[in-house]
């Protein structure tokens, strides 16, 4: 539970510094027409507008995504997806799957089907898991389109008529049996240095050593076992040392901003201090973007090369005028969400294939990435039935909110996290359900038996106590948000929910239609008032949840609704929150929005996940 003294203290000391980012924002703030949502038409960036391109990394189909998957990405750009529509920001939020590579086609090759078919399958699954989770895209495509071939062809053109690429003959594995050269890692062979005799081709698991696959003992092809020959074979490099000094400048200036996290600053340094060299671009691979050159007609784009340029593709898909998005900086920030494994791809090899174009692309502005979830005591295993993955949440009886509280509450923003079933319970009985759901359904409960209103009444110290600490904590709030501090904006909230609380257990208000009604109706306004705006700032973070208070409200979707933060981010004082509700407001068919997770159900699910239903 949160302790009172230290939750103010926090509160009055981030007050100072988030008045100051927030005013430095509100003057420059830029703010769209209010527009409800309607998604066949394609929404494009708006002149003196404040324009957001969200991106989500684009997940492979060769796997069921994880809960450490869907918060690494999707889940987390979700939330600031969510919070920039209630700004009335101009901002789409694009993902899709990422269906090229050597690994659709060894998962085509293990399920006895195409890579056609594979994609197929794995998009459709991906989006009905993402669906479950209430994850709102804007677009959710795939890069085995026809527009990919098209702007992937264009930027490589480009490219080459700047100079940036070359030609490099590579010693590669290839199997006789299987008439294709293998990738590092379908490689198997004897470890020349502990003589394992499992070792792959770009690591021995046993001793470690970091391999080329040629020095392999008796290399192997790791899908049908026959022997590996090795190879010549041609290839395309981009030539990074090149694009370098304009890359590191543009770096710099990332830095300078101050809008990239520590880590990603730090993995992006060393990488451009340590490896700038030509990188291969192009594989001997079927499955992928053909290559527009001659002597190349067996060959496909690089998935890291090609995976990036899906974010546009995607774009161009949803509609003719993606280069109003895509190639327009002045316009545009570029805000992109992604496990930290992906970070030197989007912040080195993506933006140098755009500065080798000397195109004017809009380029990534802000990046937030995540570390790993792990799963109780050990790494998340599909193939050992061990964590929790997207196709087997539906059937648990536990509602897409609790685990969207817990996986936002749990988001591993700077160090690894851990999903733990006994921690999601604890944080749904202690957080969900007592503090948040105590708050909703407590006091709507009574104003609904009672018949009460929200009717305008005075303001005593208790009242302009509570909406000062309420003001307070919705500037918190937006700058947490603003900056993308996901976990620390919805702590916030529930702080927020927990002083209601306290200022509703104060009030004695079940006592007051004897003692004091005119109190009563003091307390009903102002605390049905900060119901709403929990319910509001929580938004992002649970949608349904709020849903469903709104609707206990009475409160119907509309143009002001849509938008209500961006006029709550406007207020200069804290009496403005009572304007959330119109007088007259009561509460209707009140319902618990939360229940209780016992510990049987907890140790059940603990074994159902373990791995230990396979044994
Ligand atoms: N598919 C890697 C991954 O899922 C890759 C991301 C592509 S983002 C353009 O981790
Ligand atoms: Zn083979």
């Amino acid at each position: 539970m949160y302790n009172m003294n230290s939750l103010l203290n926090r509160l009055y000391s981030v007050h100072l510094h988030s008045l100051k980012s927030l005013s430095k924002g509100s003057l420059t703030r830029k703010v769209s027409s209010g527009l409800s949502r309607d998604k066949s038409v394609p929404k494009l960036p708006k002149p003196n507008a404040r324009n957001i391109l969200i991106t989500s990394a684009l997940p492979y189909v060769n796997n069921v995504p994880h809960l450490g998957n869907i918060i690494g990405c999707v889940l987390s750009a979700d939330v600031y997806s969510r919070y920039c529509r209630l700004r009335n920001y101009n901002s789409i939020y694009i993902c899709g799957t990422d269906e090229y590579g050597t690994a659709t086609e060894t998962k085509a090759l293990q399920e006895k089907t195409s890579p056609k078919a594979i994609c197929d399958k794995y998009h459709a699954l991906h989006k009905q898991i993402y669906d479950w989770f209430q994850i709102d895209f804007d677009v959710f495509g795939r890069t085995t389109t026809e527009k990919q071939t098209e702007i992937t062809s264009a930027i490589f053109g480009k490219l080459r008529e700047n100079g940036q690429l070359s030609e490099r003959k590579v010693q590669q594995c290839f199997c006789e049996q299987c008439q294709r050269f293998l990738a590092d890692r379908y490689v198997v062979g004897t470890c020349p240095s502990c003589h394992f005799g499992d070792a792959r081709g770009d690591q021995c698991d046993k001793c470690g050593t970091v391999l080329d696959p040629e020095e392999l003992v008796s290399p192997k092809c790791a899908i049908c076992a026959g022997q590996a020959s090795v190879k010549e074979s041609k290839h395309v490099f981009l030539d990074l040392p090149k694009i370098k000094p304009e890359l590191e400048k543009w770096v710099e200036g990332r830095v300078d901003s101050g809008e990239w996290s520590n880590n990603c600053v730090r993995t992006t340094e060393s990488w451009i201090r340590d490896g700038i060299k030509p990188r291969c671009i192009t594989r001997d691979l079927k499955w992928g973007t053909p290559v527009p050159m001659a002597g190349y007609e067996n060959k496909v784009f690089y998935v890291w090369f090609d995976a990036p340029i899906g974010y546009i593709s995607i774009t161009a898909n949803y509609s003719e005028s993606w280069e109003k998005w895509w190639k327009n900086p002045e316009e545009v920030e570029l805000v992109q969400f992604m496990g930290k494994d992906n970070i030197t791809f989007h912040t080195v090899l993506f933006p140098s294939t755009l500065i080798g174009t000397k195109e004017n692309w809009t380029m990534l502005k802000r990046l937030s990435s995540t570390e790993y979830l792990n799963y109780e005591d050990g790494k998340f295993s599909k193939s050992r039935g061990i964590g929790v993955f997207g196709d087997s949440v539906a059937g648990l009886n536990l509602s897409a909110e609790v685990f969207r509280y817990y996986l936002l509450s749990n988001r591993p923003e700077v160090a690894d996290s851990v999903f733990k079933w006994s921690d999601l319970a604890e944080k749904n009985n202690n957080e969900l359900l007592a503090n948040l759901g105590n708050l909703f359904n407590r006091l709507l409960k009574f104003v609904e038996s009672k018949k009460l209103a929200v009717i305008k009444s005075p303001l005593h110290k208790a009242e302009h106590e509570i909406l000062n600490l309420a003001f307070l904590n919705l500037q918190q709030y937006l700058s947490d948000m603003e900056e993308i501090r996901l976990k620390s904006a919805l702590k916030t909230v529930m702080e927020l929910s927990m002083m209601c609380n306290k200022y509703l257990q104060d009030s004695e208000f079940w006592k007051l239609s004897k003692t004091d009604p005119a109190k009563l109706n003091t307390v009903i306004y102002v605390s049905c008032n900060l119901i709403r705006l929990v319910s509001l700032l929580i938004e992002p973070f649970l949608p349904s949840v709020s849903a469903k208070v709104n609707s206990q409200l009475g409160i119907v979707p509309s143009p002001r609704e849509e938008t209500l933060l961006e006029e709550l981010a406007g207020l200069k004082n804290s009496e403005k929150i009572l304007n959330l509700l119109s007088p007259g407001t009561t509460a209707n068919n009140v319902q618990a929005i939360f229940r209780s997770i016992s510990p049987s159900e907890v140790s059940d699910l603990k074994t159902k996940f373990s791995g230990k239903q396979f044994n």
